[in-house]
């Protein structure tokens, strides 16, 4: 290579090594340099934030992402006409909802952090739908219920302890945004909780039983950790 040529690319490098700081500096770029990332000012402010219970928002190990990254899985029916989800199990009332009376129920929009085991989360995804908790009232756990098994199409299952199922934060949502839910999200409902590794959340939902003995579902049987507390970084088993 010609002299001249190796001083011109030294320059355009130094140049970009130049916008790349000056960007950085500024907040505006999402960058990968070295394998380090540097997040835009606002994101990497709200991964720092404190949540309600002293945590910091974001997990340790997880990088945050715009938006929520298909994830694949087994689709079941998008269809909403398709739709039922069965509230069985250890529940004084068991009850079949199709999805015209799962949102009777009352819509809810909340916004919703999430981090998938994968090392990606989003924070403040826009969900609507209803409260498991409000789903709860209708049935009426029996005190022998300790656990819930998610159910969904094609036999994948998640199990999650009660409290845990039925925390404030914890959803059976059909829409993202604006929109309803989209197809590779789980359409038309999926569960969403938060505070437990994505996969605890399942897609295409069909039913929420709730159990007295513990079952592992589809990942923790396949080495996944039974119980997926991000915050203790419980990936595997
Ligand atoms: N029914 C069903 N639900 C599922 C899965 C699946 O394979 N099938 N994958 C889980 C995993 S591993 C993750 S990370 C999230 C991904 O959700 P997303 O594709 O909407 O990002 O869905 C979870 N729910
Ligand atoms: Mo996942």
């Amino acid at each position: 290579m010609a002299r001249s040529s190796d001083t011109g690319d030294a320059r355009e490098e130094l140049r970009s090594r130049r916008r790349f700081i000056r960007e950085a500096a500024a907040g505006t770029t999402l960058a990968v340099l070295g394998g380090l990332y540097v997040l835009s000012d606002d994101v990497a402010a709200q991964g720092e934030e404190k949540r309600p219970d002293g945590r910091p928002r974001l997990p340790p190990g997880q990088r945050v992402l715009q938006a929520l990254k298909p994830m694949g899985g087994q689709s079941g029916s998008p269809l909403r006409k398709d739709f039922r989800l069965s509230l069985h199990g250890e529940v004084e009332q068991p009850l079949e909802l199709d999805f015209n009376k799962l949102q009777a129920l009352g819509a809810k929009q909340v916004s919703l952090d999430v981090h998938c085991v994968t090392g990606w989360s989003v924070l403040g995804a826009s969900f609507t739908g209803v409260p498991i908790q409000a789903l709860a009232q209708l049935v009426r756990p029996k005190p022998s219920a300790r656990h819930v098994i998610f159910e969904a199409a094609h036999g994948y299952t998640a199990n999650v302890p009660l409290r845990e199922a039925l925390a404030a934060s914890s959803y059976v949502a059909y829409q993202l945004g604006n929109e309803p839910l989209p197809q590779a999200h789980g359409a038309p409902v999926r569960a969403v909780v938060p505070d437990l590794y994505f996969w605890k959340s399942p897609k295409w939902l069909t039913g929420i039983r709730f159990v007295s003995r513990d079952e592992p579902g589809y990942w923790e049987r396949r080495g996944y950790n039974n119980h997926a507390d991000p915050w203790r970084e419980e990936r595997y088993a």
